[in-house]
C-alpha cells in the first residue's frame, strides 16, 4: 500500500517535473537606427534590434522582463507599455498584463518596469509588443517562445529551437506618427513599404539585402513556429515544393493538418512542420503579405513589392545561392489548398459550453472622419484605467463612459459574441486578451461547430459572420480589439470584465503599479 502511494508519488513528480525557473529578462527600450530592409530610419526598439531579442522559457517558469525606457525622439511616442499577447494572465497578476488605461498607465521616459509572468501550464508560440498607439509599427515587438518539454507531438519533429522560429512583419519607412497623421487625414493606411522574414526584406529600388536562409539537413523534421508581428497585413505563408502540418494555433496544441499555405493574420500564431524531404537544393520560402479584398492595392506604393518578402530553405549541401525555381507555394502542380480555419482541431477537443448571453455586435467605419465603431460607439482610452475604477468600486456598465465600450458579467458563465455577416466590412483580426475562445463559426465557413472548434486568441471577423465564446472564469478586465492596430487606434475596441468583485478579491497589484499613473499623469504632454 505504501509502496503503490510511493509509486504513484514519483508517477506525478515525473509528470510534473519541478523544473519551474526564474528566468530574469533586461530589455532597454531606446531610439536607434535600423534598416532591416536596407532604408534607414528611426526606431522605437528592444535592446537595438528588430525583432528584439528573442525571450524563452519552459512551462512552468516564472519570467520577470524589465523594460528600462530610455526614448528621446518625441517625433514617435515616448511612453509604452508592454503586451505579452499569448501569455493569459490571471487575476491576481491582471495589473501586469500590458493593456494602456484597461489594466495599466503607460510608464514614461527614464523609468522602468518589471513584468512578472508566471506561465503555470500554459505553453506555445507567443510574442511581446508595445500596445500604446501604434509605437509597435517603430519596432517595439519581438518574439517569445514557451517550450513544453512534455509536448504530446513531439513524436513528429526532430528540431524545434532559436533556428526554427519564423516571425513575418510589415515595414514603414516613415514614423508611425506620421503614417498615423495620414491616416486620420484620408482615412486609408499607408501600405507598407515591405515585408519582413526573420527580420528581413526588401523594397523595389533598394539594396539587395541577403535574404535570412533557413538551413535544413534532409530527412529532417522541422517544428518552425510562424509568428505574424504585423500591425496591419495578412500574410501567406508557403514553402516551394513543401508541405507544411499545422500543431499549435495561438498556443493550443493541434491535431496534425497538412497544408502548402496558411494566411496569418496581425497576431495570429501557427507551428507548422516541414520535413526536408525534396532534392538537396535552395527553396524558397514565401511570406507574401496581402490584401485578398482589394488585390490592386499593392499599386499604392511603387517600392513595395509582396514578393520580395521572402527567406531561403537551404538543405545542407546546396550551393550558397538564392533558388532558381519559379514559386509553387507548396508542392509543385497541387492547388493552393490554403489552411481554413474552420478545420482545426484542438488536441484536446472540448465542446464550449451554451452560451449564457449572445451579444450580437457590429463594426464599422464612421462617416467623415477617420473612427472605428465597435456597435456604434469609438472606443477611447479613459484617464483612469478600468482595473483601477473596478478596484475603487464600479461593478456595472453605468460605472463607466459609453465611449469606454465596457460589458461586464458575472463569473463562470459562458458569452457567445455573434459578428453578424455584414457585406460592407472588411477583415478585423479581433484579438481578447485574458482569455481564449471557440470559434463557433470562422468568417469563411458556414459551419457552426459546437463540438470540437478552433481554441484560439485572434480571429477574423470578415464579411462572413464569426461566432466567437469564451467564459468569463478568469476575473479581470480583459481588452477585446482589432489587432490591425491603425483600426484599434481609431476605435475599434471593447473591453470585457468577468466578474468585478472577483477582481477586487483576487487582485494584487504591487507598490510600483500603484505608482505608474501618478508618473504617468505628472509627465508634461508631449511624454504622454
Ligand atoms: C539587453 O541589453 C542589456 C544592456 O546591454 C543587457 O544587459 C541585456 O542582457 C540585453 N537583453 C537581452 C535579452 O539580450
Ligand atoms: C530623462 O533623462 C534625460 C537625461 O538624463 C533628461 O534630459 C530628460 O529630461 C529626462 N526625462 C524625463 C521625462 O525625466
Ligand atoms: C485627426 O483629425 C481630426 C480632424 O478630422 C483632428 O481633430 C484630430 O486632432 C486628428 N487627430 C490626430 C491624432 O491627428
Ligand atoms: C499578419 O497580420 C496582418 C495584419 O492582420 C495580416 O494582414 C497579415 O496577413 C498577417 N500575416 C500572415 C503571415 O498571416
Ligand atoms: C449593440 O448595439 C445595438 C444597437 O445600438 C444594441 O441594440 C445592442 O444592444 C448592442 N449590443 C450590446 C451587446 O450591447
Ligand atoms: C442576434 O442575432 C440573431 C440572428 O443571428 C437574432 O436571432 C437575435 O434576435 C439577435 N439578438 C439580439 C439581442 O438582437
Ligand atoms: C459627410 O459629408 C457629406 C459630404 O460632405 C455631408 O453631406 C454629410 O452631411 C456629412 N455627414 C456627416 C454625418 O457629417
Ligand atoms: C465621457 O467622455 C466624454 C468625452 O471624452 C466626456 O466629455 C465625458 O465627460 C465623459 N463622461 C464621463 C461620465 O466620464
Ligand atoms: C467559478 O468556478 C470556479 C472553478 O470551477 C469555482 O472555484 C468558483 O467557486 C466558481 N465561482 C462562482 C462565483 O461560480
Ligand atoms: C469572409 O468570408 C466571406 C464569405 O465567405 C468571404 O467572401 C470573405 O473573403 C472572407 N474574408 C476574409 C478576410 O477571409
Ligand atoms: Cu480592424
Amino acid at each position: 500500500m505504501q509502496l503503490l502511494s510511493a509509486l504513484v508519488l514519483l508517477t506525478l513528480l515525473k509528470a510534473h517535473p519541478t523544473t519551474a525557473a526564474v528566468k530574469e529578462y533586461t530589455l532597454d527600450i531606446v531610439n536607434a537606427p535600423i534598416a532591416p530592409d536596407g532604408y534607414n530610419r528611426m526606431g522605437i526598439l528592444a535592446n537595438g534590434t528588430f525583432p528584439g531579442p528573442l525571450l524563452t522559457a519552459n512551462k512552468g517558469d516564472t519570467v520577470k522582463v524589465t523594460f528600462n525606457n530610455k526614448l528621446t525622439d518625441e517625433s514617435m511616442p515616448v511612453s509604452t507599455s508592454i503586451d505579452f499577447d499569448g501569455v493569459l494572465f490571471n487575476t491576481a497578476s491582471v495589473y501586469n498584463e500590458g493593456s494602456p488605461f484597461v489594466t495599466q498607465c503607460p510608464f514614461g521616459p527614464n523609468t522602468s518596469y518589471t513584468y512578472t509572468l508566471r506561465l503555470g501550464e500554459q505553453s506555445g508560440s507567443a510574442w511581446y509588443h508595445s500596445q500604446v498607439s501604434l509605437q509597435y509599427a517603430d519596432g517595439l515587438r519581438g518574439v517569445f517562445i514557451i517550450y513544453d518539454p512534455e509536448d504530446p507531438l513531439k513524436y513528429l519533429y526532430d528540431v524545434d529551437d532559436e533556428s526554427t522560429i519564423w516571425s513575418v512583419a510589415d515595414w514603414w519607412h516613415s514614423t508611425s506618427t506620421a503614417t498615423l497623421n495620414s491616416y486620420n487625414l484620408t482615412q486609408v493606411i499607408p501600405l507598407q513599404d515591405s515585408g519582413l522574414f526573420n527580420g528581413v526584406g526588401r523594397y523595389v529600388g533598394g539594396p539587395e539585402i541577403p535574404y535570412v536562409v533557413q538551413s535544413v539537413t534532409k530527412g529532417t523534421r522541422y517544428r518552425f513556429r510562424l509568428i505574424n508581428i504585423s500591425v496591419r497585413w495578412q500574410v501567406f505563408v508557403s514553402v516551394d515544393s513543401h508541405t507544411m502540418t499545422v500543431i499549435e494555433v495561438d498556443g493550443t496544441p493541434t491535431q496534425p493538418l497538412e497544408t502548402n499555405m496558411l494566411s496569418l493574420m496581425p497576431g495570429a500564431r501557427y507551428s507548422v512542420v516541414v520535413t526536408a524531404n525534396q532534392a538537396v537544393d535552395n527553396y524558397w520560402i514565401n511570406a507574401i503579405p496581402m490584401d485578398p479584398g482589394s488585390p490592386n492595392k499593392y499599386e499604392e506604393n511603387p517600392v513595395f513589392d509582396p514578393t520580395l518578402s521572402r527567406g531561403i530553405l537551404r538543405y545542407a549541401g546546396a550551393p550558397d545561392a538564392e533558388p532558381t525555381t519559379p514559386m509553387t507555394q507548396g508542392p509543385e502542380g497541387t492547388a493552393a489548398n490554403l489552411l481554413q480555419e474552420h478545420e482545426l482541431r484542438p488536441f484536446i477537443p472540448t465542446p464550449p459550453p451554451e452560451p449564457d448571453y449572445i451579444l450580437n455586435f457590429t463594426t464599422s467605419m464612421a462617416i467623415n472622419e477617420t473612427a472605428w465603431l465597435f456597435n456604434g460607439t469609438q472606443y477611447e482610452s479613459p484617464k483612469v484605467p478600468t482595473l483601477i475604477k473596478i478596484l475603487d468600486g464600479a461593478s456595472d456598465a453605468a460605472d463607466f463612459n459609453k465611449s469606454e465600450n465596457t460589458f461586464i458579467f458575472p463569473r463562470n458563465k459562458t458569452v457567445e459574441i455573434n459578428f453578424l455577416p455584414d457585406p460592407t466590412d472588411e477583415l478585423h483580426p479581433f484579438h481578447l486578451h485574458g482569455n481564449r475562445f471557440w470559434v463557433i463559426k470562422s468568417n469563411e465557413s458556414d459551419i457552426v461547430n459546437t463540438v470540437n472548434p478552433p481554441i484560439r486568441d485572434v480571429a477574423a471577423k470578415g464579411n462572413g459572420g464569426t461566432i466567437l465564446r469564451f467564459t468569463t472564469d478568469n476575473p479581470g478586465p480583459w481588452f477585446f480589439h482589432c489587432h490591425i492596430f491603425w483600426h484599434f487606434w481609431a476605435g475599434l475596441g471593447a473591453v470585457m470584465v468577468s466578474d468585478p468583485e472577483g477582481i477586487r478579491q483576487q487582485a494584487k497589484p504591487s507598490e510600483a503599479w500603484d505608482e505608474l499613473c501618478p508618473a504617468y499623469n505628472a509627465l508634461p504632454v508631449v511624454e504622454q
